[in-house]
């Protein structure tokens, strides 16, 4: 997985989107307020799609006052040396996202009410939509070669570190009242069930009809139409659509379309040993 990229704290960061500056600002002086509302996930998890949840409770399911900004400027990712550009433009209550670590997260997070809600995919989907987006975002330089796009994941080479370590440091917070995780793949399959739970833990009141508003444009289909969350705004010398879609498939399993037998077992056998201190158990490992 190649892309030009330092490293902060153990972590791979990309030189096109961030600075050491911009990192070390989100972790160490970035002001939290109470209120701020953090979409948390390891790259292509969800997050988008999550933005868009959020943005929808947030105005009851009116696309019109949620869908105003495109997504990037909507709830941009706040360790991006862009960010600056667009905090002064935000709203209260903010909608913030963020890939960045568990032990890279704002100091100011964990003295504060703020709350996160981290979005968890299985992880060889994540590989597979990665590995797609690198052949869009013109930062990368693609490859056709997943085998070794596989090892670069588990080495934690691509951005924002390892996917275990990821999910493992955020987990610490699982019990903590400020902090909620849901699966993609529970968006998947009951996307009404997880807006209502989303909006329960955020003290959200929507009624019966917001919700369904909330549902009907956060859809992949939905998304996938509106100029406002398919990144077609983006200039092409960055994200160049003529070679894919941001919004790809939107499915879960796609992996059974890219790993072979032996990628799959050889997968499995490094997740089982990196995952087995987590005391937890998720969707996919029943099903993969
Ligand atoms: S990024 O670049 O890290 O911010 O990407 P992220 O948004 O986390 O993940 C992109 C994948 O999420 C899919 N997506 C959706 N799936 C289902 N429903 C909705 N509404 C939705 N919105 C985004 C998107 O298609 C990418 O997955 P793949 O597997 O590549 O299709």
């Amino acid at each position: 997985m190649s892309f030009d990229h330092f490293d902060y704290k153990g972590v791979r960061f990309a030189k096109e989107l961030h600075t050491e500056e911009s990192v070390s600002c989100a972790e160490n002086e970035f002001e939290v307020f109470d209120d701020d509302i953090y979409n948390v996930t390891y790259p292509k998890s969800g997050t988008n799609w999550m933005i868009e949840i959020l943005n929808l409770i947030k105005h009851k399911g009116d696309v019109t006052k949620s869908d105003v900004l495109s997504i990037q400027r909507r709830s941009p990712w706040y360790e991006e040396a862009t960010f600056h550009e667009y905090i002064d433009k935000m709203d209260p209550p903010r909608i913030i996202t963020s890939h960045l670590p568990h032990h890279i997260f704002a100091k100011s997070f964990f003295k504060s009410k703020a709350k996160i809600i981290y979005t968890i995919r299985n992880p060889r989907d994540v590989i597979v939509s990665l590995f797609h987006f690198t052949k869009i975002l013109n930062l990368f330089t693609p490859t056709e070669n997943f085998q070794n796009f596989i090892e670069d994941f588990i080495q934690g080479k691509a951005m924002f570190g390892s996917w275990f370590d990821h999910i493992k440091g955020w987990m610490q917070m699982k019990d903590d009242k400020r902090f909620f995780f849901i699966t993609y793949e529970e968006l998947l399959q009951d996307l009404r069930g997880g807006v209502v739970r989303i909006c329960k833990f955020g003290g959200q009141e929507l009624d019966d009809a917001q919700i369904d508003l909330v549902v009907k444009h956060s859809t992949f289909k939905s998304m996938k139409e509106n100029p406002m969350s398919n990144w077609s705004e983006m200039p092409s010398e960055i994200m160049d659509l003529s070679k894919g879609a941001f919004m790809r498939k939107g499915i879960s399993g796609d992996w059974k379309n890219h790993f072979t037998v032996a990628q799959s077992e050889y997968f499995d056998k490094i997740y089982q040993e990196k995952m087995k201190d987590l005391n937890m158990s998720f969707f996919w490992e029943q099903s993969s």
